[in-house]
């Protein structure tokens, strides 16, 4: 970009510019006294963690909000996902997963002792290509773990159907997922196992926390016991477990939000439509549909910024916003599969890679008021408008 760009720039920023940045998310927080009042007796009890009350009724009001027969608490989400790993026996091999997605997913495969294989993604969903998933399945494949990145369902039914020829596990991360729901049914009822995200930067929060929901009876208790270093008894390690527990105090946090939960998805739904509306027919950029049999929970903004239409990529793009406090984030750049650490072998990741150079999120969260969505909304037009003269 030219310096008559730069100062054009700088001039809108003056006049635009939000005074306090402007993140690309913030916990939808309940008010504090709420969170003191659910935590006192515990706090009274000196009960504060290993299965306490707490703990049971977030687990039970989960269960039944996200229409599924089993969940067990964690303390994050990458634990949670360790420990799906270590509860379906893969043993030493590969796992196809997709590369644009959150670190999390992978390292937990190299903290198992597996390795990832990486499948394509589709260009307009963003999620693991379903149509390429059996070409990488080899006699090493152990399972698969597919993302339903910004909480667009991922290709159940066939991935599902690829899966039970080759007798594969399937573990959905669904850390973006929560709430989501497609045909009438949960996420969660989906695969074997299916991984949610608590953390601070997610629709539902515990601070730092997540989840594992299963259909499967047999499967749950021997989560809720790898959670719990495998303990089954004051004397007895059945199996060498891990510490995945969720404590009182995220628990109480959890509960307190609860009741703010639709209006929270109402307020997001509503700035998705002006973002919509905003940036719909802009030269250059592309939004992320919204599948018709699916309820979102409009946890994410994506946009696509395509450099020769719109006028500046999307680094471009992300640079320029920051003068006007606007913190987005490029998630998920740079690609899982290209860390230097990373020993998959590099196959062709034609959409991945496009995605991870061109998507920017945009904030979105339920406290953002709707003025300032249709002020960024306003500035990126400008700013393509700008760019393009
Ligand atoms: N799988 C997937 C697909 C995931 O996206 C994630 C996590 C996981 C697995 C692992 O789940 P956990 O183990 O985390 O439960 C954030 C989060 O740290 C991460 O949990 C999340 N995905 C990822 C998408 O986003 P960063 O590096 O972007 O976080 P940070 O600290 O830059 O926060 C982003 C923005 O959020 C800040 O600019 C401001 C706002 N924020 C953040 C915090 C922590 C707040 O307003 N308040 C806060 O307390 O990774």
């Amino acid at each position: 970009m030219n310096t008559t760009f730069d100062s054009q720039v700088r001039e809108m920023a003056a006049s635009m510019g939000f005074m306090e940045p402007v993140y690309v998310t913030q916990p939808n927080l309940p008010p504090l006294e709420e969170v003191v009042s659910i935590l006192r007796p515990a706090w009274d009890r000196r009960w504060i963690t290993n299965d306490g009350e707490l703990h049971a009724r977030l687990e039970a009001e989960l269960a039944r909000l996200l229409e599924t027969p089993h969940l067990d608490l964690f303390c994050n989400g990458t634990v949670a996902l360790m420990t799906a790993l270590r509860a379906l026996d893969l043993e030493a091999g590969s796992v196809i997963t997709t590369p644009f997605t959150f670190p999390a997913t992978i390292n937990v495969l190299y903290w198992s002792g597996l390795r990832p294989v990486f499948c394509d993604i589709q260009r307009d969903t963003y999620n693991l290509d379903s149509s390429l998933l059996e070409g990488h399945i080899t006699h090493e494949t152990r399972a698969i773990l597919p993302v339903h990145v910004y909480g667009t369902p991922c290709d159940t039914d066939r991935i599902e159907t690829i899966a039970a020829r080759h007798n594969l596990p399937v573990i959905y991360d669904a850390a973006h997922a929560f709430g989501v729901r497609r045909q009438g049914r949960s996420i969660l009822s989906y695969g074997d196992i299916s991984m949610l995200s608590f953390h601070a930067t997610k629709v539902f929060t515990t601070a730092e926390g997540g989840a594992l929901a299963t259909n499967n009876a047999a499967l749950h208790s021997r989560l809720r016991r790898l959670k719990n270093f495998g303990i089954t008894g004051e004397e007895t390690v059945a199996e060498p477990g891990i510490n995945g527990k969720m404590n009182e105090l995220q628990a109480a946090l959890g509960l307190a939000q609860l009741g703010g939960l639709n209006a929270d998805r109402e307020k997001r739904r509503r700035l998705d439509g002006i973002y919509r509306h905003q940036l719909q027919n802009e030269p250059g950029l592309s939004l992320l549909d919204k599948p018709r049999d699916v309820e979102p929970n409009y946890a994410y903004f994506p946009i696509r910024v395509q450099e020769a239409l719109f006028g500046m990529d999307r680094n471009t793009l992300y640079e320029t916003l920051k003068a006007f406090n606007i913190r987005c984030r490029k998630y998920f750049y740079p690609l899982c599969s290209s860390h230097p650490w990373c020993s998959a072998e590099a196959g062709a990741l034609p959409h991945a890679e496009n995605a991870a150079n061109e998507v920017l999120c945009l904030p979105m969260y339920g406290q953002l008021p709707e003025t300032w969505a249709q002020k960024i909304g306003t500035i990126i037009k400008s700013l393509g408008c700008l760019a393009r003269a």
